[in-house]
C-alpha cells in the first residue's frame, strides 16, 4: 500500500539540548525514561477503513506523530511501520449495510486518510501496510506459534492459546472479569464452545458463505485482527535478535490496550520469546456529545469535511495538542475558534520584524516534551513568548523559533 506523501521537517540553526525522552509506559504503568538509541522502531496501529478521519483517529496520528519528532530531533532514525485493518468483520458488516464492496469502501476511506494525513503534517510510515496484503506474513507467524504449541483448531478456525505467554495481562493490568468483558466488547469470542480458555485469541477464520477468503495451508479464510499487526510489525520492523524486545514503541488508542496490544504482544512473546515491545504507548479518548467518538455509535467529526468548511488544518491540529495526548477529552467546536485566535496571534508575532528572545522559549518547548510529550505546557508556553513579543521584548529569532514549531509540534506557521 503507497504511504503518503512525506512532511519537510526544518533544521534548526543552533543546536539546541534534546533530553531523552520521558514518556508513559502501560504495561510499567508509570512514565519511563527511553533508551538513547541511534534507531527506533516504532509500530502505530492504523484504521479500520471505514468512517475515517475522525478526531479521535487524529489525535491519535498526532500524538504518535509528536513522538516520532521528538525521537527525530534527539538526532536518531526511526523506523515507523503502521497498517491497515482492510479486511475485518467491522468493514465487511458496513459494506453490508451500505450496499457497497466492502474493497471499494476500503479504498475510498484510505484515499481520504492518506489526504488528512498529509493536511495534519503527520510523518508518513516507511511501511503501509494492509491486511490483505500481509496474509502470507499472517500464515508464516500462525507456524511459527503452531510450532511453539500455542495453537488448536475449532472446526476449521485457529485460535492462539493465550497463555502460552506466561506474561499474559502483564500490559494491560486488568482483572479476569474486566478481560472477559472488554473482550466480548471488542471483537472476542469468549463463549464459543470449544475453546481451551474464553480469552484465547482468532488467529485465522475459515471463509464464512458470502465473505471473502485467502488460500492458506490452513484453507480458505482471513486473518484474525491481533496476529495481523503482530505480523506485520515483526516483519517491516527488521527486529534485531540482540536485542531484549522486538520493538520499541507499540502505539495506538486507549481502547486498543486490550484485547489488542495484550494479544498482539502475546502472540509476538511466544513467536521471538522476548518482549514485544519497550514502551507501550496509548493516546486518550476523543468523545462527542458525552461519549467516545466511534464508528458504531456515528458521533463524529470529520477532518475531511472541516477542511471542506475551510477550516485551517494547523488550527485543527494546535486544537488537538492543546490537549495533553492521554488524556480523554469531549470535543468542543468552539475549541476550533480558541485554536485560531491563539494561530492568528502567534503568526502575526512571527512575521514581526522583532520578537522576544526565542532560545528560552525553544527550550522550553523541548523540555515540556521531553516531560510525556506535554504539548498544554508546550503551548503555554508559546503563549508567554507571545505576551512578551506583544509587550515589545526584543532580540529573538522568529525564524528559528518557527523552524522550531514546525520541527517538533508539527505546526507550519
Ligand atoms: N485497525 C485497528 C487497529 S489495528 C483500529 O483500531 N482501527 S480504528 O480505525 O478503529 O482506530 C484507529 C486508531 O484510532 C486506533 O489507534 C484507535 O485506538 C484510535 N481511535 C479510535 N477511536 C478513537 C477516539 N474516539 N479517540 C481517540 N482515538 C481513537
Ligand atoms: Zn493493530
Amino acid at each position: 500500500m503507497n504511504s503518503w506523501a512525506s512532511v519537510a521537517i526544518p533544521p534548526l540553526q543552533k543546536a539546541f539540548r534534546v533530553p531523552p525522552l520521558r514518556i508513559f509506559d502501560t504495561a510499567a504503568q508509570k512514565i519511563s525514561e527511553v533508551e538513547v538509541k541511534p534507531l527506533y522502531r516504532m509500530y502505530i496501529c492504523g484504521i479500520t477503513p471505514y468512517d475515517a478521519t475522525h478526531l479521535g483517529h487524529a489525535n491519535t496520528y498526532l500524538a504518535f506523530d509528536l513522538l516520532h519528532r521528538y525521537l527525530l530531533a534527539t538526532g536518531a532514525k526511526v523506523k515507523f511501520v503502521e497498517n491497515i485493518t482492510d479486511i475485518d468483520d467491522p468493514l465487511l458488516e458496513r459494506a453490508n449495510r451500505d450496499g457497497i464492496d466492502w474493497r471499494d469502501l476500503a479504498a475510498s476511506q484510505i484515499d481520504l486518510f492518506r489526504s488528512d494525513m498529509v493536511a495534519l503534517h503527520v510523518l508518513p510510515p516507511d511501511h503501509y501496510i494492509g491486511a490483505v496484503d500481509a496474509i502470507d506474513l499472517v500464515v508464516q507467524a500462525i507456524s511459527k506459534l503452531e510450532l511453539a504449541g500455542s495453537v488448536y483448531k475449532i472446526d476449521n478456525d485457529l485460535y492462539f492459546k493465550v497463555h502460552s505467554d506466561t506474561k499474559f495481562g502483564s500490559r494491560s493490568h486488568l482483572s479476569q472479569d474486566q478481560m472477559l468483558k472488554i473482550f466480548s466488547e471488542r471483537g472476542g469470542d469468549p463463549d464459543r464452545a470449544g475453546k481451551q480458555d474464553p480469552l484465547d485469541a482468532l488467529l485465522w477464520l475459515a471463509q464464512r458463505p458470502g465473505e471473502p477468503g485467502w488460500e492458506s495451508k490452513y484453507g480458505i479464510g482471513r486473518p484474525g485482527w491481533h496476529i495481523e499487526c503482530c505480523a506485520i510489525a515483526l516483519n517491516y520492523l527488521d527486529i534485531d535478535p540482540t536485542f531484549s524486545t522486538s520493538i520499541d514503541f507499540q502505539g495506538g488508542g486507549s481502547d486498543l490496550i486490550f484485547p489488542h496490544h495484550e494479544m498482539s504482544a502475546a502472540q509476538s512473546k511466544v513467536m521471538n520469546n522476548k518482549e514485544f515491545a519497550s514502551h507501550y504507548v496509548h493516546a486518550g479518548m476523543i468523545g462527542l456529545d458525552g461519549e467516545k467518538m466511534s464508528k458504531s455509535k456515528g458521533n463524529l467529526v470529520f477532518v475531511s469535511q472541516l477542511l471542506r468548511e475551510g477550516v485551517d488544518a494547523m488550527v485543527i491540529r494546535t486544537a488537538l495538542l492543546r490537549h495533553h495526548y492521554r488524556s480523554d477529552h469531549m470535543w468542543q467546536n468552539s475549541e476550533l475558534d480558541e485554536a485560531s485566535a491563539f494561530l492568528d496571534e502567534l503568526r502575526l508575532c512571527l512575521s514581526r520584524p522583532d520578537v522576544a528572545p526565542t532560545d528560552q522559549i525553544i527550550s522550553e518547548i523541548i523540555a515540556a516534551l521531553s516531560q510525556d510529550l506535554n504539548t498544554p505546557i508546550a503551548l503555554a508556553a508559546l503563549q508567554n513568548w507571545i505576551t512578551a513579543t506583544n509587550e515589545g521584548k526584543s532580540g529573538g529569532d522568529a525564524g528559528e523559533l518557527s523552524r522550531a514549531i514546525d520541527a517538533l509540534l508539527g505546526i507550519a506557521i
